[in-house]
């Protein structure tokens, strides 16, 4: 194909894949030539930014990957962000001289990087690990861009780049960067087209349209409603009047219509990420994970009470339902801070979880005896005793431990976004509270060849993410945001009984109650723009609701796009559920909340 019909598909599919296309063929631009010195000055930029899609941004192209020459540098800064981060790699070249990069805290520092070997490497943050940027180093001598024979990944895996696994993070990796790319359910279908651009897998030469894919787009109406209302962080959509991403989008389980977007534009909210709410739900407490903030508003109106910093990355919030304490966790520093719940939270001291330990998405049990914070930075998982707050800090070997998630006989279940090295590709780490230690790791690909990409059992389920217990107790429900699946586990034989199709960066789960017993799981994903419900008694997809609003004139970009924390209320674990119970016929609670608690039945309330 000659280089103009390469430039015209590329623009007509995602256009800062163009530049990419011609550096390739033709070197650098003359300007590159003048500022750059082999070595010495970085011929290459990667700004990283808040912006969803453009993580680390190339301020030429605006895309996410920059292409160099073999002794060439290039420089990664953080510059139009309001948080913390760290500079990582993920996926780099054996054998490459001063490999692997890693900040081991987060911070704004700077990297300047020399590449000698030719070939593929792609950076991440290890708080926000899908914010992705790559250099290709490419031997002008070769044909086509050379992305090596062979990858090394960050869990000390080395696979070949003809690999099935290979070709999905590649593939990954351009979705997740270009929001062109994301399955919008407002289309008929879900084209992945790359340009037919020549790569060289180390001798193999293939074209990058070998990923491309296309999938029918189909909503679906649950026949049975839920009860009451599900919260999903649509993280990515942009709003007039403000220049930070993201809204809180709240769906009627009765109808699954949406009732509102909670924007914060005069607050500029910032990547909201997960929420909590009060026993009486009338405030919805929300995490800004780009920034430093938790943001207090009013579940009916939206109105924001108040907005107040509380340290770099909060991450997930989450209550004592014996004493109302909100627990935030502070991603991007090593505690946990609690508040007092209400109008305006007031911080009452924060919880040390470990050096260097970067918890994510904690769980408290819904007895209120402890908290578990999965320790994204540190391998780890840490056990509170909520009554004398003391902490016990249990190494997993797990990697990337991003979410956690207790049953009722406190086993915690601990998804490992990057495996269990040298063996699990995706894990689940399973931790006895009491006896404060690790009880087994759970292979939750186990019927994956990362080879050949064949997959025969149910045991289906790459880069785990959220991983809640099933209300009842009896499953382990994880979003797999690379394979694009929801895995069911049993707790009791702590194997994967189903595999459910999800969507391209599946990743928020949180059980609601469905209407006249039963459970729902919900499920968000974060580059579609849909809510996937899955009935938990048939162990099936019920249904696909649009988080987009089509008629709101104040989104301006990814409409519904970039879904992650989920909440459904009312709260479906029975001792989480309680207080609110507790309420009921008080005059605390709402017309519309005592009209949901009339809805759940004796099961669903734990009786
Ligand atoms: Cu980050």
């Amino acid at each position: 194909m000659n280089r103009a019909s390469i430039l015209t598909l590329a623009v007509a599919t995602a256009s800062w894949l163009a530049p990419l296309a011609a550096n390739a063929k033709e070197g650098a631009a003359p300007e590159d030539v003048i500022i750059s010195r082999p070595g010495v000055l970085p011929s290459a930029v990667l700004e990283m930014t808040d912006e969803p899609g453009k993580w680390f941004k190339d301020p030429k192209s605006g895309g996410s990957l920059v292409v160099i020459k073999p002794g060439e540098a290039a420089l990664i800064k953080m510059t139009d962000t309001n948080t913390d981060h760290t500079i990582t790699s993920l996926i780099w070249q054996p054998g490459a001289a001063k490999f692997p990069v890693d900040q081991e805290k987060p911070s704004n520092a700077s990297v300047t990087q020399t590449f000698d070997k030719p070939g593929l490497y792609v950076f991440t943050c290890k708080v926000h690990p899908y914010m992705f940027g790559a250099v290709v180093v490419d031997d002008p001598a070769t044909e086509g861009l050379d992305l090596g024979g062979e990858i090394q990944l960050v869990t000390g895996a080395k696979v070949p780049t003809t690999s099935d696994i290979a070709k999905k993070l590649l593939r990954t990796f351009f979705v997740a960067t270009t929001p062109t790319l994301w399955r919008d359910y407002g289309k008929p279908s879900w084209e992945v087209k790359l340009p037919d651009l020549a790569v060289n897998l180390g001798g193999a030469v293939i074209k990058l349209s070998a990923l491309n894919l296309s999938a029918p787009n189909a909503l679906l109406q649950p026949k049975t409603p839920g009860v009451g209302e599900v919260w999903v962080n649509t993280q990515f959509e942009g709003v007039s009047g403000k220049t930070k991403f993201g809204t809180a989008t709240q769906i009627d389980a009765s109808n699954w219509t949406i009732k509102q977007k909670v924007k914060g534009v005069e607050q500029n909210m910032n990547n909201p990420h997960n929420m909590w709410t009060d026993a009486a739900y009338k405030y919805i407490y929300q995490t800004e994970w780009f920034d430093k903030r938790l943001t207090t508003f009013d579940r009916v109106t939206g109105k924001v009470y108040n907005t107040q910093i509380v340290g770099q990355n909060p991450s997930h919030a989450m209550s004592n339902p014996l004493n109302a304490m909100l627990y935030v966790a502070i991603n991007g520093e090593d505690r946990v801070l609690k508040l007092s719940p209400g109008e305006y939270p007031t911080a009452m001291g924060s919880i040390n979880v470990g050096p260097h330990s970067g918890p994510h998405g904690h769980h408290i049990t819904d007895d209120g005896k402890y908290m578990v914070t999965p320790n994204a930075l540190a391998s780890s998982v840490s056990v509170v005793d909520l009554a004398t707050e003391k902490m016990t800090e249990i190494r997993t070997g797990g990697v990337i431990p991003i979410a956690a998630w207790s049953d009722m006989n406190h086993k915690a279940y601990v998804a490992n976004l990057l495996g269990t090295p040298p063996k699990l590709l995706s894990s689940l780490t399973v931790i006895d509270m009491d006896a404060k230690k690790k009880v087994a790791d759970i292979d939750i690909a186990a019927d994956y060849d990362p080879i050949s990409g064949a997959h025969k059992g149910e045991a289906y389920g790459l880069l785990p993410i959220q991983t809640p217990v099933s209300p009842d107790g009896k499953y382990v429900v994880t979003a797999n945001t690379l394979s694009a699946t929801v895995t069911v586990l049993d707790t009791k034989t702590h194997k994967v009984v189903k595999s459910l199709p999800c969507e391209p960066g599946c990743h928020g789960v949180n059980f609601g109650l469905k209407k006249g017993g039963g459970y729902y799981a919900y499920v968000a994903s974060k580059f579609a723009n849909d809510l996937v419900v899955i009935d938990m008694d048939k162990l099936e997809v019920a249904g696909r609701v649009l988080l987009a609003d089509p008629k709101d004139g104040l989104i301006t970009a990814h409409n519904g796009m970039g879904g992650q924390g989920v909440l459904p209320l009312p709260l479906a674990e029975p001792g989480m559920l309680a207080p609110t119970l507790k309420l009921a016929g008080s005059g605390k609670l709402s017309a519309e909340v005592e009209g949901w608690l009339k809805l759940v039945t004796k099961e669903q309330r734990g009786d």
